[in-house]
């Protein structure tokens, strides 16, 4: 089940004219054990198409990414922290 944590617009920013459809989820990574992994998570988070904004926490093991699903999807997102060289899971907070 898709867990969508926050559903915003873009008002402020495109002042109304586009409204691209953004959410906001937390994604487990495994596998990181310093900074430099967090900033390749980060980094291969953010060079995706469609994703806003990525923030990466190594105490949480978690990477909590605001994308545009009309253009990336989770599986995606996950696909890339996987190619950056970690695990990567749907955080299941249920
Ligand atoms: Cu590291």
């Amino acid at each position: 089940m898709k867990k969508i944590l926050a559903t915003l617009t873009n008002v402020l920013l495109l002042g109304g004219i586009v409204m691209a459809k953004e959410v906001a989820t937390e994604i487990k990574v495994r596998g990181m054990t310093c900074g430099s992994c967090v900033v390749s998570v980060k980094k291969a988070l953010s060079q995706t198409k469609g994703v806003k904004n990525a923030d990466v926490s190594l105490e949480k093991a978690e990477a909590t990414v605001v994308y545009d699903d009309a253009q990336v999807n989770q599986q995606q997102l996950r696909d890339a922290i996987k190619k950056a060289g970690f695990e990567a899971e749907l955080k299941e907070t249920k």
